[in-house]
C-alpha cells in the first residue's frame, strides 16, 4: 500500500468512538511542535523502546530534534533498536513531552516522576489508559502503542525505514508474543506485512531469534529448577511455582533473566491457571498469574488488591510462603466454583 493510501484511510482496530481524539489531530501537534522528549514506562518493554524510538527516528527524519527518556535502563535485547543509547544528550532542552504505552502517569518512575503534570501527547492501547496528558490518543483495540504509533508516522508523512520498521515490529511482536495471543487482530497484523514490506523480509527471522527464542543460559536453568520445584492442584490444572532469593543467588540471576517467566507455567499440558511467585527483600512475594482459558485471573488478582487483565494478571502477598501459597491456590479454587 502506498503511503497516500494510507494517510487517506487511517483505520485503527475496531470502527467504533472508542478514542475522542482521532490520530490527526496526534500527528498535527507533532507537526506543529518540536524539541521532544519522549518517554517509556518504568521497566520498558519491547513496545516501549519499539514506538519511542521508531518516533524518534521518524521525528528526526521531519528535520525536527527528538530524544527519548526511560526511568530504568533498555535492556541489552533491545540494543538493534537503541544503537546503545541509554539516555538524552545533556545539552538537549525539551519543549514537548510525548509518552508512548504509557497506561497512568505513575508507570513514569522514578527519574520522570517530575514531569507528571507537563505531558503534551500521550499515545496507548491500555483499556486502563487514565487520559492524563493535555492530548490522548488511546486506542484499547489496538494490540500495541507500536501500532499506533505506525499510524501516527504515516500521518506524518515520514518515510518508514528499516530501523522504523524493526522497532515497530518488535513493538507489535512483543505485545502478541509473537502473534500468539488473543489481541491480534487483522489490524494488527496488516500493519505487521506493511512493516515487513518496508525492508524487514530479510531481517525478520533474526529480530524473532533474538526476541523470542534465544535464551541466557542461566534462564534456562533457572526455568528448569522452576518447572522441577512447582507444585500442581487441581489434578494438575493449577501450578504453582516460586522463585525465592535463595534460588536467584544461587543461579546469578538478573532482572532480565525473570522476564516474562509467569507464562512458563502456562506451557505445561493440562495447566490451566500458572502462577509464579517471585520472593521480595521484604518478605513478600510478588504474584503473576497467567491463565489459559476459562479462569479469570485479573478477578483472582484483585481479592489481594492487584489487577491485570483475564488472561495475564498480578498483584503481592505477604508471606510466609506456604500461607501465601494456600490463600492463592484457595482464590484459584473459588474462581472454579463460580463457573
Ligand atoms: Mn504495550
Amino acid at each position: 500500500m502506498n503511503q497516500n493510501q494510507t494517510q487517506d484511510t487511517i483505520q485503527i482496530g475496531f470502527a467504533g468512538p472508542e478514542s475522542a481524539v482521532p490520530i490527526q489531530e496526534a500527528v498535527a501537534l507533532l507537526q506543529e511542535r518540536d524539541d521532544f522528549l519522549i518517554l517509556c514506562h518504568q521497566k520498558p518493554d519491547g513496545d516501549a523502546v519499539g514506538s519511542a524510538f521508531a518516533l524518534r527516528e521518524a521525528l528526526r527524519s521531519l528535520g525536527k530534534r527528538a530524544q527519548v527518556a526511560c526511568s530504568d535502563p533498555f535492556t541489552p535485547r533491545y540494543d538493534f533498536i537503541t544503537k546503545g543509547e541509554r539516555e538524552p544528550r545533556r545539552d538537549f532542552v525539551p519543549k514537548t513531552y510525548v509518552t508512548v504505552d504509557i497506561a497512568d502517569v505513575n508507570l513514569l518512575g522514578d527519574k520522570l516522576d517530575h514531569l507528571r503534570a507537563n505531558i503534551d501527547l500521550a499515545i496507548d492501547h491500555h483499556p486502563s489508559f487514565t487520559r492524563f496528558a493535555a492530548l490522548n490518543v488511546g486506542y484499547p483495540s489496538t494490540a500495541a502503542a507500536g501500532e499506533i504509533v505506525y499510524h501516527i508516522i504515516r500521518g506524518l508523512g515520514a518515510t518508514v525505514t528499516p530501523d522504523i520498521a524493526a522497532a515497530l515490529y518488535t513493538a507489535i511482536a512483543t505485545d502478541t508474543g509473537c502473534f500468539k495471543y488473543s489481541n491480534v487482530t487483522p489490524s494488527a497484523l496488516r500493519v505487521t506485512a506493511e512493516l515487513v514490506e518496508c525492508g524487514l523480509r530479510s531481517t525478520l527471522h533474526e529480530i524473532n531469534y533474538n526476541l523470542f527464542m534465544l535464551k541466557t543460559r542461566t534462564r534456562m536453568l533457572l526455568e528448569a529448577r522452576v518447572v522441577n520445584e512447582a507444585r500442581f492442584y487441581r489434578e494438575g490444572k493449577i501450578a504453582v511455582a516460586v522463585v525465592s532469593l535463595a534460588m536467584r543467588e544461587e543461579l546469578h540471576i538478573k532482572e532480565d533473566d525473570l522476564d516474562d517467566l509467569g507464562t512458563l507455567m502456562r506451557c505445561i499440558e493440562g495447566v490451566e491457571v500458572g502462577v509464579l511467585m517471585k520472593e521480595t527483600p521484604y518478605g513478600s512475594y510478588r504474584v503473576s498469574f497467567r491463565s489459559v482459558r476459562k479462569i479469570n485471573v485479573a478477578a483472582v488478582a484483585q481479592t489481594f488488591g492487584g489487577g491485570g487483565h483475564r488472561r495475564a494478571s498480578g498483584c503481592t502477598i505477604s508471606g510466609p510462603l506456604g500461607h501465601a501459597e494456600a490463600a492463592l491456590v484457595a482464590a484459584i479454587e473459588q474462581a472454579y466454583q463460580e463457573l
